[in-house]
């Protein structure tokens, strides 16, 4: 994907406040922190369009990222915050869930995963969710830049193996820092998006 233009269009809580149209969007999902952001920011090839660092389970919104007026990415806040209380988490299920339930244009959804720890219970419990669905996904390695190459793999095993990742599922080490896995993720997303055409 050529990058010819990038921003922020909306911020959404409630279904009527989505994009209207019919874009097919790619969604990015993760615990709060493990740098959704900075892989959009990376994709779009753009410094500042997704807010990086913002304060942890501050931010319960939706944001829609077009790119070149063809499609969208979908920032969705991040779970697992541990501060967050009851409620929020609520919250944070109840938006998420009201999106990806209910999301026609849904073509792909990118799972984040820290490379450096193991999968949380909830990184688990969206593995579980993803896999009870028709909706395609991939899984990226992220911050990879903090592993010597060697131990990123290993790693990547690990994670592919505690989640039982099914065997054709996109696996992408990935480094906002390094913009290592840019390309890879792409020719992933505009597989989805073809074949949704
Ligand atoms: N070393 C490293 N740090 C990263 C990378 N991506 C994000 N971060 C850092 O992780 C923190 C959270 O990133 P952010 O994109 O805001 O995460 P989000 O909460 O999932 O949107 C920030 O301090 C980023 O600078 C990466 O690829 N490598
Ligand atoms: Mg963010």
């Amino acid at each position: 994907m050529i990058i010819k233009k990038a921003e922020h269009e909306i911020t959404a809580v409630r279904r009527d406040q989505y994009p209207e149209g019919n874009r097919p969007e790619i969604a990015f999902v993760g615990r709060s922190n493990v740098g959704k952001s900075s892989m959009i920011n990376a994709l779009c090839n753009r410094k500042g369009i997704a807010r990086v660092g913002q304060t942890p389970g501050k931010t319960r919104v939706l944001n829609f990222y077009t790119v070149n007026d063809e499609i969208y990415l979908v920032d969705l806040p991040g779970y697992g915050y541990a501060k967050a209380g009851l409620e929020q988490k609520k919250i944070w299920n109840r938006f998420t869930d009201n999106y990806l339930n209910i999301r026609e244009q849904l073509v792909l959804i990118v799972l984040l995963i820290d490379i450096r720890h193991a999968p949380s219970v909830e990184d688990a419990k969206m593995m579980d969710w993803l896999k009870e669905r028709d909706i395609p996904y991939a899984v990226c390695g992220v911050k990879c830049d903090k592993l010597s190459n060697n131990k990123a793999i290993l790693s990547a095993r690990k994670i592919v193996s505690m989640l039982e990742v099914e065997p054709d599922t996109p696996f992408i080490l990935f480094s906002a820092t390094k913009k290592q896995g840019i390309e890879e993720l792409w020719e992933v997303i505009d597989f989805y998006i073809s074949d949704s055409e």
